[in-house]
């Protein structure tokens, strides 16, 4: 119960999480070298890590050219069918306590992300398809550009914290009819970057099966819901929430949400993921934000970044109106 309880930024210090759980977890992240880490922090360095709000954000920009450049984007139309139901998440609250193991196993990510280039980048959108596609950032926003919109999303992640946030992007849904899937898709696989030389994590010798990878299956995909982001609070991504270019999936636990993304694969069958090869029934495939669904440990309630507010858990984390058909086993019990 080590690394936790030294978080002062995870809710209740991580305190909830049953040992077990967090020794599997644990394991993991001493082989990562965060133990190391955990050990040199202790409660004397709290206020460095919580760091002024300003400091939280200035981190997380890129390049004054870039930032000028891809901040010309916004604002964008707000998309209003989407509203988070709860207050909207402070900035500088989301921005300070992320979860980006290329960069730390613990919350303050934006202590280290400053070496991070997210300009060049190149996305492709390849596999079972008749358009593949390789975008650099400027070609994704000239090609989507008049699809942009910002939505209001909550956030939940599976160790119960939680935040209401409003990203700009484009529906992944209309990223993958341009690359004109085949009937053979049946999956959608999502691959982060692999840059050792700017991302410490990845550079020690460490288990984790790198380079981060998710997936949906390809209904899920095309849902309306799912979203590939490009900004959040009507700027270009901080470095630390997956600049420049992630997924972002509001029903399902928030490890399914790849940041930094260089790849998008149409596939024929379930691909492998970060966290579900790592520990497969703590991670399920499906992973659908469910208060109902046995887990190690008890996913009843939640708790808002910030505010540290706690709410009861929802089911698809409230987008069940938008989701529930896909899981019809689910849906013959409504
Ligand atoms: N590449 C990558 N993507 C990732 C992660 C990560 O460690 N690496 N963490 C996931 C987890 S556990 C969560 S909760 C969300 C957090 O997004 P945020 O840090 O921007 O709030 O990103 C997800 N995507
Ligand atoms: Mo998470």
């Amino acid at each position: 119960m080590f690394i936790h309880k030294i978080d002062p930024l995870a809710p209740q210090g991580g305190r909830e999480t049953p040992e077990k759980v967090f020794r599997s977890r644990r394991k993991w992240l001493l082989a990562a070298g965060g133990g190391a880490l955990a050990a040199a922090a202790g409660y004397g360095i709290y206020s460095g890590l919580q760091g002024k709000d300003e400091d939280v954000i200035a981190a997380g920009l890129w390049s004054p050219e870039a930032e000028a450049k891809y901040g010309a984007l916004y604002p964008v139309p707000r998309d209003k069918r989407f509203e988070y139901g709860r207050p909207q998440t402070a900035e500088a609250a989301a921005a300070r306590h992320t979860n980006f193991f290329e960069f730390s196993s613990l919350k303050w990510c934006w202590k280290y992300v400053g070496p991070f280039q997210p300009d060049p980048w190149t996305l492709s959108i390849t596999g079972l398809c008749r358009q593949p596609l390789r975008l650099d950032l400027d070609e994704f926003h000239r090609r989507f550009q008049s699809e942009m919109v910002e939505r209001q999303y909550r956030h939940r992640c599976v160790e119960k914290w939680a935040m209401a946030v409003p990203w700009t992007g484009v529906p992944l849904a209309a990223v993958l009819q341009a690359a004109d899937p085949l009937a053979q898709a049946t999956h959608v696989r999502f691959t982060s970057f692999e840059r050792p030389a700017e991302a410490p994590i990845q550079a020690t010798k460490s288990k984790f099966p790198w380079p981060y990878t998710e997936g949906l299956t390809l209904a899920e995909a095309m849902n309306e819901l799912p979203f590939i982001a490009v900004g959040v609070y009507g700027r270009p991504l901080l470095k630390q929430h997956g600049a420049p270019i992630r997924v972002v999936v509001p029903w399902k636990y928030g490890y399914k949400s790849a940041k930094s993304i260089v790849a998008i694969e149409l596939v024929g069958s379930e691909p492998a993921t970060f966290w579900n090869s790592i520990n497969p029934s703590a991670y399920p495939f499906e992973s659908n934000v469910d208060p109902d669904v046995p887990r190690p440990w008890d996913q009843s309630f939640e708790r808002m970044l910030g505010s540290n507010e706690q709410r009861p858990t929802k089911k698809f984390n409230g987008y069940e109106r938008y989701v529930a058909g896909l899981y019809p086993a689910h849906e013959s019990r409504l």
